[in-house]
């Protein structure tokens, strides 16, 4: 299988919603080569007609480093077909098996690439707000080596953010969040488990975006990860994520 046939595969899994082999299971795919299949899915959605909107990052706690035998975050690229406006419903009906996690998102005010501070990276902001991802994996049973999820783009499938709030004004180091459905309380967590504080994970999106020949750019959104494991997402569920005095988003499924 060639790279070229893989991206083509994967494409068509996230589209329609079925599961794939692993690819690291009949072919050697280094991590350069999975972040190429990565861009290479993302560039035939933007072919397609559909714009970049920002990015995820993944592996951010670490919980799930230690899973994944590996010491630093991965990312997926994210577009405005994957984007679920606050409040919206959402249907479940094209993907495989999705599961939701509370996570904290950033809005980019001005461009970011390459080695920055914490300080530099607040400066950039237009805003934060609490989101949640739905994770999608393409592959059977959410099984996978690390190249394998980075081609599968991170498992990227859906995303909604809440109302942006400005992100100077607040320490964002422990911000509890919490997760409803249908008004019962499923999970608890604290911005601290992304990376100790989600700015970090901000710092490491721009690391990557330099390494990557690119920056993030004004408008475009920095999921940073999840504070609590990823939840199961059932149909016909009211969703709704709540942060400590950053507001909340909520999505109905079917
Ligand atoms: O942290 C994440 O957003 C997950 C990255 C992809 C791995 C998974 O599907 O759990
Ligand atoms: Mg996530």
């Amino acid at each position: 299988m060639t790279l070229a046939q893989l991206t083509e595969i994967l494409d068509a899994a996230a589209v329609d919603g079925h599961t794939v082999d692993r690819p690291t299971d009949s072919i050697e795919l280094t991590l350069p080569d999975a972040y190429a299949v990565q861009r290479a899915v993302i560039e035939r959605r933007l072919a397609r007609g559909e714009s970049s909107t920002g990015v995820k990052m993944g592996f951010t706690s670490r919980a799930k480093m230690v899973q994944m035998g590996v010491d630093d975050v991965i990312w997926g690229l994210l577009t405005d077909a994957m984007q679920v406006e606050d409040g919206a419903v959402l249907d479940l009906g094209g993907l495989i098996h999705p599961r939701i996690e509370p996570e904290i998102a950033f809005l980019i005010g001005s461009p970011i690439s390459g080695r920055i501070t914490p300080a530099e990276a607040v400066r950039s902001l237009a805003g934060v707000a609490v989101a949640y991802e739905v994770l999608d994996s393409r592959y059977e049973g959410f099984r996978f080596t690390l190249p394998d999820v980075i081609a599968d783009n991170a498992s990227a499938a859906r995303y909604g953010c809440g109302i942006w709030q400005p992100a100077d004004v607040r320490d964002l180091s422990n911000i509890g969040l919490l997760v409803e459905i249908d008004g019962r309380v499923v999970a608890t967590g604290s911005s601290a488990a992304i990376l100790g504080h989600p700015l970090r994970s901000l710092v490491a999106a721009a690391r990557l975006a330099g390494e990557a020949g690119i920056a993030l750019e004004p408008g475009q959104i920095v999921l940073a990860g999840a504070a609590t494991a990823a939840l199961p997402l059932p149909r016909g569920a009211h969703v709704r994520i709540l942060g400590d005095g950053l507001g909340g988003v909520e999505v109905t499924t079917r």
